[in-house]
């Protein structure tokens, strides 16, 4: 795995975008960066072993290099599902590619297959979907693309069939939420990131990655037609959200 040293090198001046260089060091960035992200991934091939049906389509929108995607493989093995694995991440979807064909190459026995597809999510046809997952994508989009998006699941997942939403959330309480960002950061000084490489992030990350409160999350599932919600991870201000349809 190559060490993320993007921050050292780039001074935070420029929106941060999902590029070769990010692509070429992202397994690093995601397990030092995103406290509970191995825990998202391994809740992903628990869940799909329960909620996978046979013959169905399942979703991982944002799949960057595919984790989620191989863990929802593993989980529905014997399911017979087709994974759709979209980005619209050139860098990040020709790594992806690759990763996924060493993977099918070391499972060969697997009966779930994984497609993988350049293409915004947002343009992504959902249909017959026993799972859906959204690990850390919806919060790059804006209001408006959060909303359709959401609405667009619903409608494509047949009925128990799951979301699985993971984001960086802010704080109902103005004091929780500034310790809460202090905690993360020093986990980040932890996982070896300096003071400047979090703050440089930090100022790539602006109006980029834009957090929303829990309960929002809650009120645009709800609209969507989403009755059970429950919030299954929390670890600081990252949080990750499972919601059926019935
Ligand atoms: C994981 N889920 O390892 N359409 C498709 N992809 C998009 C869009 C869009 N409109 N907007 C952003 N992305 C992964 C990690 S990373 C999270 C997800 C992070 C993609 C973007 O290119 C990137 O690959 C991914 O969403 C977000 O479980 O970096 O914090």
């Amino acid at each position: 795995m190559t060490d993320d040293q993007l921050y050292k090198q780039r001074d935070g001046s420029e929106p941060f975008r999902f590029d070769a260089s990010v692509a070429s060091v992202f397994p690093d960035m995601l397990k030092r960066s995103i406290p509970g992200y191995s825990a998202s991934i391994e809740a992903i091939g628990s869940l799909a072993a329960r909620f996978v049906e046979a013959g169905t389509h399942c979703y991982d929108l944002g799949c960057s290099l595919g984790a989620a995607s191989i863990a929802m493989r593993q989980g529905a093995a014997d399911k017979r599902a087709n994974i759709i694995a979209v980005d619209n991440s050139k860098a990040m979807i020709e790594r992806c590619e690759a990763i996924i064909a060493d993977e099918t190459a070391r499972d060969p026995e697997s009966q779930s297959v994984i497609e993988v597809v350049l293409g915004d999510a947002l343009q992504t046809e959902i249909r017959n979907a026993s799972m859906v997952v959204l690990n850390y994508t919806l919060q790059f989009l804006s209001e408006d693309q959060r909303d359709s998006l959401i609405r667009r699941i619903y409608e494509g997942l047949n009925p128990n069939g799951l979301l699985l939403l993971s984001e960086k959330v802010v704080d109902e309480n103005p004091a929780m939420e500034t310790l809460l960002i202090d905690l993360h950061h020093e986990h980040k000084r932890r996982n070896h990131y300096s003071e400047m490489e979090i703050s440089r992030k930090r100022s790539a990350l602006e109006n980029v990655l834009v957090p929303e409160k829990v309960s929002a999350h809650r009120a645009r599932l709800e609209a969507a037609g989403f009755v059970d919600i429950a919030v299954w991870l929390r670890y600081f201000n990252f949080v990750s959200i499972i919601a059926i349809k019935r």
